[in-house]
């Protein structure tokens, strides 16, 4: 039996996987550059962040009503709790998708449908996280946030993915600012490919309460001191950060260097479809590859209730 879990660091259109999305491209008409999920599967080799990018959001297209979306969250929500995950915060990109002419009320209503449903269905507790494109523009960002107000009841945070060098955290202070006030949770993807410089700023400029990725925090003693301090979570992904190239092999990853340091880490799983794993498969990579006993393994589990958005008497009741 897979421990219980929490997933924090979960791209929705990440899950997509090659069989689904070959069946929404008929659904739909959409014509697939591929011919094969087989053929689709082999593109699955990246040279970094940027490259498995241009894939994500080519693969978007298949993606049109909210039947889609729904179909896709229930479909991540079923895996997922197969491998012990009991509470999900899902990060979405509806730049993806009104960029393509989606509405973006399509977007949250076809996603929010599948989460209401999914405590019932599949014994998961769920949050939406909204997140920005951050090599969009901040005013695109806060057209976004603007048109995603009538929905907002369905949206527990805010968060910002994308290619990060070059599009440091301080851009979207301003989105950041109206996301507090509309009493959001802030969190952002920070020293995944970019410098630890980008941790601090989400820190200071955006206000965030956890940081996605958060890495190379490790080349930065002041900041590790900081984050271990503060009991700042980090979501790691181990099967990411190696498909992605931010670490040689898994048997590299600074998982425990990480926890020995004191600091608060989570292990999720980023993009599954994508990264060759989901939650409890991310587990079993770092307990192989990193020798981590099953002490170690409870704690990971235990601290992403921690790190989780859920109210304290609930964490407790999930542990
Ligand atoms: C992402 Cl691994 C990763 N990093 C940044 N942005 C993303 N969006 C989806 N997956
Ligand atoms: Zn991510």
């Amino acid at each position: 039996m897979p421990l219980p879990k929490a997933e924090l660091h979960l791209h929705i259109e990440g899950s997509l996987e090659p069989e689904l999305a070959f069946a929404l491209a008929a659904r739909n008409g959409v014509p697939l550059p591929y011919a094969s999920t087989e053929e689709l599967r082999h593109a699955y080799s990246f040279r970094d962040l940027q490259s498995f990018l241009d894939l994500y959001y080519a693969l978007t297209a298949v993606l049109r009503t909210e039947d889609d979306f729904h179909d896709l969250a229930d479909a991540y929500l079923r895996r997922a709790a197969a491998q012990g995950v009991r509470h999900a915060e899902i990060f979405f990109d509806p730049q993806a998708h009104t960029s393509r002419g989606v509405p973006i009320g399509t977007v949250i209503e076809g996603l929010g449908r599948a989460l209401d449903q999914a405590e019932h269905r599949h014994g998961v507790t769920t949050r939406l996280i909204l997140s920005f494109l951050r090599d969009q523009s901040a005013e695109s960002a806060l057209a976004t946030f603007e048109s995603a107000r009538p929905h907002l009841h369905r949206v527990h945070g805010v968060g910002l993915d994308s290619a990060e060098v070059g599009h440091p955290p301080a851009k979207f202070r301003e989105v950041y600012r109206l996301a507090a006030e509309a009493g959001l949770h802030r969190v952002a993807h920070a020293g995944e490919e970019g410098p630890p410089a980008y941790i601090t700023e989400a820190l200071d400029e955006l206000g965030v309460e956890r940081v996605d990725h958060g890495l190379r925090c490790l080349e930065d003693p002041a900041l590790v001191d900081r984050l271990a301090r503060e009991q700042v979570p980090l979501t790691v992904c181990p099967l990411s950060n190696v498909r992605l190239r931010c670490v040689d092999t898994l048997a590299d990853h600074p998982l425990r260097r990480m926890i020995d340091a004191g600091l608060l880490v989570t292990v999720n799983s980023d993009d599954p479809a994508y990264f060759g794993g989901y939650a409890d498969d991310n587990f079993a990579a770092v307990r192989e590859a990193l020798g981590l006993d099953d002490e170690t393994l409870r704690t990971l589990a235990a601290n992403s209730f921690t790190a989780s958005f859920l109210d304290e008497e609930t964490k407790a009741a999930r542990l």
